[in-house]
């Protein structure tokens, strides 16, 4: 039987079980990433293990997130990362040197290999025929010390592109398309393999966009294949040695076949609240627009950024709209202002923002109240932009720009003939922001640099056999892990303290949720399908535990965040006849008895004692997760073997 890309990846890299789809699987790392938000408690994970150095090919921290440093807490964070890398034998990509998934798809990505970071676009080195995943930093920090990843072997999807995508259609519709055809769960528990003859005609920033969206389709990843064109990409990155060619078999046996002509697609957008809700560009051509943000993981490299100087140059954006444009990595803005292309952007009247996350996770430039906000973003949860009542909207940087132009929702080909662009031949390459760690004899007296802002981690504890619990949140379907545990910019400072960010959890959803968790002393969550969609912050599970959450019952779960729940300790079960969701209510007194037992058979039985009820959940979980809950977390679980 053929092999899919990821299988044949999968395979070079499978250290327990058998490629047997819905299976647990272990595999080796080569490579992982960090960013600042989540990477200081993955460091702060990997110092416990207690290892000397990492193990992996290649480690990156990178500083993209928490750049703002509006008070010590960020910088504080910084020196932290800083110092780890350096004695732990990990590059440290500077603030300012742009955003993770960029930078690292640039200087880093190699076709073949295997890559985990901490953060759920991870998958945007799949352009370059990476299998790269979004993972828990508890994970990535088992990783950096040479551990396996385990995941559940995917089902394989593939998507077949035909044709040519037309003029002011860019990679960003075929994103909004397949997250139409999919849905926000449609890709739960599957990689999904880019091919067909239509893919000839995409760069691999093209590409890279695709499979960074991908994550909002809850896939564990997405790939597009090693050919002539990553190796032309590679090759202008001055990194052909890393080129190497990555196909399925002609027999590789897929779950779902979905057949795009890119032909046929028009400009889209993502309308409030979710990244599934598209509509055409032309049917919304009646809203204005407040806000226009260009940039983030999935729209910045420079092919994008060139794209909008043209469609700006010598135009003024309307009076009405603040237009904000941030550049991918230090290489692209360098690029930009070397061509020109950055005095069009600025002479058109649009801010020139640093190479970092930014407004995409709402560290600075929110939206005004009810304000439409137009962003080549992946994201549009409800609150994510820093301003509750806006309207999100995920657009192309063709929609964007063509929108800040007109002041209104605008289908950029009206704008008449689309401006050519010229990509350079090669890339300008200066990895100077890049700090090389220490030599391995050097490292030992290198000191750790801990400011007050970075707390212990929160206590977990060994699965007891009743866990007698108050119903503190009853919420509904597609709960995102922003909902969760929000960012922005009051609160993503506080990463490293998780009593500080209790103060905030669930705060879209219900603000008293923190003080009667605390005042119930145990809790249980009930929520709808795909709970825990989007961000791969494990401090939607660890503090969640802080506050004394024991269990989570819930319809269905997205993937990463179920293993952060396991990782901190926290059992994620679901409803066996998903009508029991609604004979459940907030404030109702639950016992979930027998609980270890259960662990064995994957039966478990929910008793409301309010109500006096009894419902069946389950909770399907490998050996070795068995192993972590019974432990109470990766943590202990890890130290105990
Ligand atoms: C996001 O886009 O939501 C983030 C911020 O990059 C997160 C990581 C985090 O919460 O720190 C992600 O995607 O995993
Ligand atoms: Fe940063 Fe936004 Fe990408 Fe997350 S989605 S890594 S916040 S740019």
């Amino acid at each position: 039987m053929g092999l899919t890309i990821a299988e044949k990846i999968i395979k070079n890299h499978l250290v327990e079980g058998e490629m047997i789809r819905g299976t647990e699987i272990a595999l080796r790392i080569d490579q992982t990433l960090t960013q600042d938000a989540t990477g200081t408690m993955a460091y702060i994970e990997f110092e416990a293990i207690g290892l000397p150095r990492v193990k992996t090919e290649l480690s990156v921290a990178y500083i993209d997130h928490n750049t703002l440093q509006s008070g010590f807490e960020n910088a504080d964070d910084h020196l932290y990362i800083q110092s780890v890398a350096k004695k732990y034998g990990i590059r440290f990509s500077r603030p300012g040197n742009g955003i993770c998934h960029q930078v690292h798809l640039e200087r880093f990505g190699i076709p073949g290999k295997t890559l985990i970071g901490s953060d759920s676009h991870t998958p945007t080195g799949g352009g370059i025929g990476m299998l790269a995943m979004g993972a828990g930093g508890m994970d990535v920090a088992v990783a950096m010390g040479g551990g396996a990843y385990y995941i559940t072997m995917p089902k394989m999807y593939k998507v077949n592109l035909t044709g040519k995508l037309s003029p002011w259609v860019s990679a960003k519709d075929v994103s909004l398309e397949i997250l139409r055809i999919l849905s926000v769960k449609g890709g739960v528990g599957a990689i999904i393999e880019w091919g067909g003859e239509g893919i000839k005609t995409l760069s691999v920033p093209e590409r890279a966009t695709i499979t960074n969206m991908g994550t909002e389709l809850g896939a564990t990843t997405s790939i597009f294949p090693s050919d002539e064109i990553t190796r032309e990409f590679l090759k202008a990155q001055g990194r052909e040695a890393d080129y190497v060619p990555l196909e399925s078999d002609a027999d590789a046996v897929y779950d779902r076949i979905i057949d795009i002509d890119l032909s046929s697609l028009r400009p889209m957008l993502a309308c409030p609240h979710s990244p599934d809700n598209i509509k055409s560009a032309s049917e919304l051509s009646e809203i204005k627009v407040d806000q226009v943000c260009v940039g983030s993981c999935t729209n910045s490299s420079l092919r994008d950024m060139l794209r909008v100087a043209a469609i700006l140059k010598g135009k003024k954006i309307a009076d009405s709209v603040s237009m904000s444009v941030s550049p991918g990595s230090k290489q692209v803005l360098s690029m930009l202002a070397d061509c020109g292309a950055l005095s069009d952007i600025l002479a058109s009247g649009a801010r020139v923002l640093e190479c970092a996350c930014g407004p995409c996770i709402g560290m600075g430039f929110s939206p005004n109240s009810a304000g439409v906000s137009l962003r080549t973003f992946n994201r549009n949860f409800e609150g994510r932009s820093g301003t509750r009542d806006a309207g999100v909207y995920l657009v192309s940087p063709e929609v964007a720009a063509a929108s800040a132009l007109t002041g209104y929702i605008t289908d950029p080909s009206e704008l008449g003939d689309y401006p050519e662009i010229e990509m350079p031949e090669a890339f300008k390459v200066d990895d100077s922001a890049v700090l090389m760690p220490a030599s391995a004899e050097n490292a030992a007296n290198i000191p750790i640099i801990r400011g007050p802002n970075i707390k212990e981690f929160p206590e977990t504890e060994p699965l007891p056999d009743k866990i007698s619990a108050k119903l503190t949140l009853k919420v509904g379907d597609n709960i995102t892990t922003d909902h969760i545990m929000p960012a922005g910019a009051k609160i993503l400072p506080y990463r490293s303290n998780i009593p500080h960010l209790s103060k905030f959890c669930f705060a879209v959803c219900d603000e008293s949720f923190p003080e009667r968790a605390k005042a119930a002393g145990n809790t249980v969550i009930v929520g709808g399908s795909n709970y825990g969609q989007g961000s791969s912050r494990e401090h939607a599970a660890l503090v969640p535990l802080y506050l004394g959450v024991r269990a989570v019952v819930a319809k269905s779960f997205a993937r990463i965040h179920a293993a952060n729940l396991i990782n901190a300790g926290i059992l994620p079960l679901t409803f066996v006849n998903a009508d029991d969701y609604d004979k459940v209510e907030q404030d109702d007194e639950l016992v979930i008895e027998n609980a270890k037992g259960s662990l064995e058979t994957g039966k478990f039985e929910l008793y409301d004692v309010t109500k006096n009820i009894r419902i069946p959940l389950a909770g399907d979980f490998s050996s070795r997760q068995c192993g972590m809950l019974l432990a109470g977390g990766l943590l202990p679980y890890t130290k105990d073997n």
